[in-house]
């Protein structure tokens, strides 16, 4: 190595070391110590110095959790020690009956005991997998299979970042093998199925499913992109170090090396304390941000553990206390269509009600006319509801033997229930939508509801039946009308006294505070999400520019692609909407001037570089990024105002254009340079 190479390397370590620690704070412990931006510049900055060092990238540097290529997977890995299952139990009973067989063998070896010491954790419901680390470093993951042998699916697992490259310390022991489970959070989920559906595609049934699903994925990219995440909570072998001597331990050696356990794990004194740690997970089950579907009592000494050893593959040890069954059974009373706030036809099954994991349900949602027709539902049939945490209730499936003669299947109208427009369902699109726009009644109140919403507006007691009476009488129409209304029009309102009014007065005149972001959530623009939102507002700043931008420039945006940006250009050319958004600053909506997010005083300030063709060295997306952080402005067509043109491989027609303007055109090489110098 040269003198420079080795201070590149200490960089690079330093670097390295700093984001793993930074990994560590955010995963395991929950509690990040530095703001999301800090952390992404710190990541910019490996990116970039790997970049310029190719052969200094190693296999562990947080940068390389995504191969670039697809693996053939499908392995067989062997475990080192076979990965045991659990039995379960449904009642108190049962896990008395247990704990009773655990003192008995106990006793008949010696150990005479009243009370056990157990450790209890939620059961999650994902996929449990198998890590090998040796010397410090993730070497091979694979899936329990039949706990003997496993599926190897190391490529997959690296994508997932609450699993660590490397362990956190510097005495690592030789080998480790960790077993843990890898799940899908419920939001993550939740918004997963969302951009499926919205594709056309079948969506996953269950967080489970789709855990077990992107880990099979042969291309490690795609897995990358789903939200998986994984707790740790076992050793399958640990050479070269002393083991912990309970599970309790276990876990703190586990979350030590810097991998994530679960933070609900307790010690129990003894059997009466599983049961109220039982009681309280089950009560805390929706709030938990992933679905489980009971508790884990281990003993927790480990010195008992192997005194009990194992039946088959399930430990004597340990045992799964499984909540009530989430799934029951009941009718379809009648179908009915929704119309969302774009227009969106929502199948919904009306039910004979049913209590299902500790609620009653009384609708069932269809999805979409794909939906509908794949599990052909029909009035009248019997079905099976499933209801996972605080998600939409589900039809699984239909129990065709119980089909009576005679019933239809069901299909999407042709005109909208509400407003009778024409129904359409493009072509690519899953969902079929009314046309009617503001016509229709219903997209009226769901986009003032939107717009009233807490993460939009924010106007308290602004709630459904309220939008609903406000819709029907008339007396709103669009957002902007919600500002005109008087104190003697709100009062007049079923169960509205004059105070309540007033109320209602006041917090719709505090509303008009708002942010820039925030207005542009509660615009409902298509596709126009939170963070969409706020992209926007960072880059363009002010609502003048970003009505007036044309499409190119709000791709420049970062994660906006054609066809959000179509979408936002679409809804500021209809005129009504110019004329709400006019309306509703008249109103005195206003928000603080966001400030650029960009360094605007980076040694590029101010400058419009224009990149074109492939960069060897680091992908676009990156390199835009360092340039912004620089101050530049990174555009995407070449004009007199352009300072700076920056050419990769195969260039297209831009760097004729940029000669002939007289445009200063940079190689990659000099490129950079530029980034690097000190300025
Ligand atoms: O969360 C789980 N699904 C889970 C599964 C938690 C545990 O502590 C487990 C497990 C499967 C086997 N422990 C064993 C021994």
């Amino acid at each position: 190595m040269s003198g420079s190479q080795v201070g590149v390397a200490r960089e690079l370590r330093v670097l390295r070391e700093a984001i793993e620690e930074h990994n560590f704070s955010y995963y395991v412990l929950d509690n990040p110590v530095i703001p999301d931006a800090e952390y992404d510049r710190l990541m910019l900055q490996l990116q970039v110095l790997e970049a310029n060092h190719p052969e200094l990238v190693t296999s562990d540097s947080p940068t390389q959790r995504v191969g670039v290529t697809p693996v053939g997977g499908g392995s067989v890995v062997t475990h080192y020690a076979p990965m045991l299952s659990l039995g379960n139990v449904f009642s108190k009973s049962e896990l008395l009956d247990f704990d009773q067989r655990v003192r008995d063998q106990l006793a008949s070896r010696g150990f005479e005991l009243d009370n056990i010491e157990y450790v209890a954790e939620p059961k999650l419901d994902g996929v449990a997998v198998n890590l090998r680390y040796e010397n410090g470093v993730l070497i091979l993951g694979a899936t329990r299979g039949d706990g003997t042998t496993g599926e190897d699916i190391t490529h997959n697992v690296r994508t997932i970042p609450t699993v660590p490259l490397r362990l956190r310390t510097e005495n690592a022991p030789v080998a480790l093998e960790v077993r843990g489970e890898v799940f899908m959070p419920r939001e993550g989920f939740l918004a997963y199925n969302q951009r499926v559906l919205e594709i056309g595609e079948k969506p996953f049934v269950n967080p489970r499913n789709a855990a077990a699903g992107s880990l099979r994925q042969l291309d490690p990219r795609l897995t990358a992109r789903r939200p998986l995440e994984v707790f740790f909570y076992g050793i399958g072998l640990l050479n070269g170090q002393i083991r912990p001597k309970t599970q309790g331990e276990t876990l703190k050696y586990l979350h030590n090396l810097g991998l994530r356990t679960c933070p609900e794990w307790e010690v129990m004194a003894g059997v009466q304390d599983c049961l109220t740690y039982y009681a309280q997970i089950l009560k805390k089950r929706n709030e938990l941000p992933y679905e489980i579907d009971g508790v884990v009592y281990k003993v927790n000494a480990l010195e008992n553990q192997e005194l009990l050893g194992a039946v088959s593959r399930a430990p004597r040890w340990a045992i799964a206390h499984k909540f009530p069954a989430q799934e029951e059974l009941t009718v379809i009373k009648e179908i009915k269509f929704q119309v969302g706030r774009t227009g969106a036809i929502t199948p919904v099954a009306r039910l004979q009600p049913v209590f299902v994991g500790g609620v009653t349900v009384s609708n069932a949602t269809l999805h979409n006319e794909d939906e509908l027709a794949r599990k052909d539902v029909r009035v009248g049939d019997s079905v099976i509801v499933r209801r996972a945490g605080d998600v939409i209730p589900e039809i699984v499936k239909v129990i065709k033997e119980r089909r009576s003669a005679g019933s239809d299947p069901v299909r999407l109208p042709t005109k909208c229930p509400v407003c009778s427009s024409e129904v359409v369902r493009q072509e690519g699109e899953a969902v079929a939508r009314c046309i009617g726009g503001l016509v229709c009644g219903a997209q009226r109140r769901e986009a003032i509801r939107h717009f009233a919403s807490r993460r939009a507006l924010d106007i308290k007691g602004l709630g459904t039946k309220l939008v609903d009476q406000l819709v029907t009488r008339g007396l709103v129409e669009n957002p902007s009308d919600l500002f005109g209304l008087t104190l003697e029009q709100i009062s007049e309102l079923e169960r509205m006294g004059l105070k309540s009014a007033e109320n209602l007065l006041e917090t719709l005149n505090k509303s008009k505070s708002t942010t820039f972001n925030r207005f542009l959530y509660a615009l409902g623009i298509r596709e126009v999400g939170e963070s969409t939102a706020l992209a926007l507002a960072n880059h363009l700043c002010s609502l003048e520019k970003l009505m007036a931008a044309d499409v190119k420039r709000l791709e420049e945006v970062p994660d906006i692609g054609p066809i959000v940006a179509a979408n936002i250009r679409a809804f500021f050319q209809e005129d009504r909407n110019c004329m709400i958004v006019n309306q509703l600053m008249r109103c005195g909506v206003s928000w603080p001037q966001p400030v650029r997010l960009e360094f605007e005083d980076g040694p590029l300030k101010g400058k419009t570089i224009v990149l074109t063709g492939t960069l060897l060295g680091m992908t676009r997306d990156v390199a835009k990024q360092t340039l912004s952080a620089l101050g530049a402005n990174v555009t995407s067509s070449i004009s007199k105002s352009t300072d700076m043109v920056i050419v990769g491989d195969h260039p297209g027609a831009k760097v004729d254009r940029a000669l002939k303007l007289g445009v200063m055109v940079l190689s990659e090489d000099e490129f950079n340079a530029l980034i690097k110098s000190d300025h």
